[in-house]
């Protein structure tokens, strides 16, 4: 049986983590497992994944981290817990639902003849929620066109946090310092490297209704750079 662990990096989610778990399970995937990785959250989201651990034994697992750290090291301290619980496949998604879970059967199907899989709004069949800006739709699209041109990277939606990687992927990083949307470029960018194979499923991807957004400026700034960086880094 192929062990599918997903990993979720929560920054105050506590009105979107619970929905997010039954949603998961609900769907029935055989030897799934939930790694939740909580940065302290003020509103207690880290005390929710606990609760959800104890109604999920053996399932649900929950990392604490002492602060906000960033979306990057959270995510690759889930995939190193991941590889430790034995997963085969490692998926990576937002608790906001802004990654819809009912694509996980999809994802995983996909899988079987990829190494790494990435939910896509950029492919045909891929779409972004109607009530995106035009600045954001523009800067989304910007941002991936340059780190595209940047980079060489083959897949069209070069950000997209909705991913699926193999083990084998996860085995053996080198070290990654990006957080934002950067660290979703690098760890593509690095598999493409790798000769791995790469592909992607259209997605359609929908605000978030609860909670709020930490996308920063900050984080737009780091990947314009980073993408330089990380060219120079993985040659
Ligand atoms: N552990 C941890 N999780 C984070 C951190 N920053 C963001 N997250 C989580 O990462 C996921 C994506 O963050 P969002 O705030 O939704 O950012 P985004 O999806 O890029 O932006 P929006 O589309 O505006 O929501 C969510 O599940 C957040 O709770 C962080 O520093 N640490
Ligand atoms: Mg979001």
């Amino acid at each position: 049986m192929v062990k599918t662990i997903v990993v979720l990096p929560t920054y105050n989610e506590a009105e979107n983590l619970p929905p997010m778990v039954s949603e998961i399970f609900s769907l029935g995937i055989e030897g799934l497992e939930i790694i939740v990785v909580d940065d302290n959250s003020p509103d207690g989201t880290g005390q929710i994944a606990e609760e959800l651990a104890s109604r999920h034994p053996g399932r649900l697992w929950v990392i604490h981290r002492q602060g906000k750290l960033g979306l990057g090291s959270a995510c690759l301290r889930g995939f190193e817990e991941a590889l430790a619980r034995g997963a085969d496949y490692v998926v990576e998604m937002d608790a906001d639902f802004s990654h819809t879970p009912s694509y996980l059967p999809l994802l995983l199907e996909k899988m079987k003849s990829c190494h790494l899989v990435i939910g896509s709004r950029y492919v045909e069949g891929g779409r972004v929620d109607e009530r995106w800006s035009i600045w954001r739709r523009l800067l989304s699209r910007g941002g991936n066109l340059y780190a595209r041109l940047v980079t060489g990277l083959s897949v069209q939606d070069t950000t997209s946090g909705f991913r699926c990687y193999r083990r084998e992927v996860l085995e053996n990083l080198p070290p990654i310092g990006s957080e934002g949307y950067a660290f979703q470029i690098e760890m593509a960018y690095l598999c493409q490297k790798r000769g791995y194979r790469l592909c992607e499923l259209p997605i359609y991807f929908q605000d978030r209704a609860l909670g709020h957004s930490k996308m920063s400026l900050v984080i737009i700034l780091e990947a314009f750079w980073r993408v330089w960086q990380m060219r120079w880094r993985h040659r």
